[in-house]
């Protein structure tokens, strides 16, 4: 797109420690988190969702929107929004996380967005698995992966690209992975990828490609930026990189009491206290046990009812 490249190009940016810097509050201004308080809610409020943009939200007026499927198919073309919709529909309770969340805890810390722990939100998603849109068009037999391209465009350390991730051919024919035009019952909200896109179930949150405009059909591996230079595990700076897929156990804790405004410390009455959380993990798999351990001592929290192969399931205990 652009005739030359402004900026520079360099593998990482050098790490950061201490305050934080202009560039990082600018991006927690625009990514913002779930409030923890929130946490409460069985299906997060689209509003209170948790919002990770790379570059800008694409402006999409009215509904003439296309996706382009291309690559190894049968029929390449574009399909429309009213023959994607036209697909049999599912609704899954899905809760996203970013992967980098808990990155602004961290020191050193890597300069990006500075999640501390509100990464985190769980959606109730309507669309049609993307199977039967690849079933439409005939995957070749040589498909080995699907890659999945958003509408967003931009810079990352000095590669100008689309976002865009890949799934496995295996992985995108799963029933779970949807191309999804609501959430919580409304049409998906600007910020949330307005009016198509991908959930992956259980994966964290890169794996959900917004505002998706186009699907490549590939016989060899798709090699795109967010693909193959972010979104890797490395236990050393220089060390072998793994892709990040599917989301790690974690748990949050609705924080008990009343908050000091600034400062975010709270203060709890005396004597016994009512402790809620949400607890999830990657994959579909489910959790089963939560401990709490306060002062030292492990004690068994609660469970909730389950509410979704891929959705996080509360617990409580008392303190
Ligand atoms: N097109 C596009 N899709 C995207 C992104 C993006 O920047 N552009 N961000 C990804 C990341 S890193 C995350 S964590 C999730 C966040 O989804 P949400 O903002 O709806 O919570 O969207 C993913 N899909
Ligand atoms: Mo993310």
């Amino acid at each position: 797109m652009s005739q030359s490249n402004p900026f520079t190009a360099s593998e990482r940016r050098a790490n950061i420690e201490g305050p934080f810097q202009r560039e990082e509050v600018a991006l927690a201004n625009r990514n913002s988190g779930i409030l923890l308080e929130t946490l409460r809610h069985d299906v997060t409020p689209a509003g209170m969702h948790y919002l990770l943009n790379h570059f800008d939200v694409p402006y999409v007026a009215g509904d003439a929107w296309q996706v382009e499927v291309a690559g190894r198919v049968a029929k390449p073309g574009a399909i429309s929004l009213d023959e994607i919709r036209s697909f049999p529909a599912r609704t899954l309770p899905v809760t996203l996380e970013c992967a980098g969340n808990g990155r602004g805890a961290m020191s050193p810390r890597y300069p990006s967005m500075p999640w501390v722990s509100e990464a985190v939100g769980n959606a109730a998603w309507t669309g049609t698995p993307l199977r039967h849109v690849l079933e439409r068009v005939g995957l070749r037999d040589d498909t080995i992966e699907i890659a999945f391209i958003g509408a967003d465009r931009g810079f990352d350390r000095g590669h100008e690209h689309a976002f865009g991730r890949s799934l496995k051919r295996e992985a995108a024919l799963s029933d779970d992975v949807l191309l999804v035009w609501a959430m919580n019952g409304q049409p998906l909200l600007p910020q949330h990828g307005f009016p198509l896109r991908l959930i992956v179930p259980g994966w964290y949150g890169m794996a959900s490609v917004k505002w998706l405009n186009r699907i490549e059909a590939l016989a060899k591996p798709y090699d795109g930026f967010q693909q193959v230079v972010a979104y890797q595990y490395r236990a050393q700076p220089d060390g072998p990189r793994t892709p990040i897929t599917h989301m790690r156990v974690k748990s949050l804790l609705v924080p008990p009491g009343i908050p000091d405004w600034y400062t975010r410390k709270r203060l709890v009455d005396a004597g016994r206290v009512e402790l809620t959380g949400r607890a999830w993990s990657g994959g579909g798999v489910p959790i089963v046990r939560v401990d709490i351990e306060i002062d030292g001592r492990w004690m068994p929290a609660e469970l909730d009812p389950v509410l979704g192969k891929f959705a996080w399931r509360g617990w409580r205990c008392t303190w």
